[in-house]
């Protein structure tokens, strides 16, 4: 099937618990509301919208830790999105998951590590979400979610649903990191993963940094994930976010990530995630999302 035509299964995850401020759990009707399905229609690409994921009350609630807060119900969470981006995957449609806060993606990248065992990922994010339950500030999931999937902490993510570690660290790549802890460096030197800061971005341009990300998630892999943090994007284009960080990407930088993302034929699946509605009542950060989709689907300007 031509990867102009693949069809796209939207899984809406309304959830904010892996994070300090409730508020994604808006993310995924904001930019289904933004435009979302008649973007995808625009596009020609068959689309199913899948009903929003509801976070199942746990018969009982395991008590939340202080270094890894509501660590239940991010777990039960991500158990169910795990089951469905793999049943996605199998179907032959392109996974399109729709957060909710960046802990979603464990569950995310377990899923699709059942269907495709050498996965490139791409995450553009402000942060590097490699914290561990040793070292993290907030004891929050959402900056622990690229550690686990690379079996970096507590054996509850690390071993959930499958394999461990679920990805490889020489397919990995950060892009656009720019709000880093000093034990998450150390975890990154570590772990050997590749990381283009904005500094990086500032110096070699962004078409450079890209087509080295693609090259390096491409490496031996059966397809990319990229997982794209909106709060990679300036808070001046993308207010609508939990844990906004000055100097992020400008309109055209994010632009353009995705658009090379989509010529080079590589991406199978994607997240979009914190966007928080809550804090952006003008929509403008989930339009963006939504044109920034459109563009990793292959939206042209000429
Ligand atoms: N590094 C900080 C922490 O681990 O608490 C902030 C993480 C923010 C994570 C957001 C999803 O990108
Ligand atoms: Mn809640
Ligand atoms: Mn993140
Ligand atoms: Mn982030």
């Amino acid at each position: 099937m031509s990867k102009h035509r693949q069809p796209v299964t939207v899984l809406p995850v309304p959830f904010h618990h892996g994070a300090s401020r409730p508020g994604t759990d808006g993310g995924p009707q904001a930019v289904l509301q933004a435009g979302l399905l008649e973007k995808l229609k625009q596009l020609k690409r068959p689309a199913t919208i899948l009903p929003p994921l509801e976070w199942q009350k746990l018969s009982k609630d395991r008590r939340s830790m202080e270094r890894m807060r509501n660590w239940g119900r991010v777990q039960a969470m991500n158990e169910d999105v795990a089951e469905l981006v793999l049943s996605i995957a199998k179907s032959g449609a392109f996974p399109l998951t729709i957060g909710g806060d960046h802990s979603i993606s464990i569950g995310t990248i377990a899923g699709l590590t059942q269907h495709i065992q050498q996965l490139g990922v791409i995450w553009i994010d402000a942060h590097a979400d490699m914290n561990t339950p040793k070292t993290t500030p907030s004891g929050n999931l959402h900056g622990m979610a690229l550690a686990a999937s690379l079996g970096l902490g507590d054996a509850r993510f690390t071993n959930m649903y499958g394999v461990n570690p679920k990805l490889q660290s020489k397919r990995v790549v950060l892009v656009g990191s720019r709000e880093l802890d000093e034990g998450e460096k150390r975890n990154i030197y570590a772990s050997g993963i590749s990381c283009f800061t904005m500094h990086d971005i500032d110096r070699i341009g962004m078409a450079r940094v890209m087509e080295r990300a693609i090259a390096i998630a491409s490496y031996g892999s059966e397809g990319i994930h990229v997982s794209f943090d909106i709060d990679s994007v300036d808070p001046g284009e993308a207010p609508g976010t939990g844990t906004p960080v000055r100097g992020g990407l400008n309109y055209r930088e994010a632009h353009l990530a995705m658009e090379m993302l989509y010529d080079s034929g590589r991406v199978t699946s994607a997240d979009l995630v914190e966007v928080n509605p809550s804090l952006d009542p003008s929509g403008r950060t989930a339009r963006l999302a939504v044109e920034l989709i459109g563009s990793l689907l292959g939206e042209r300007i000429l």
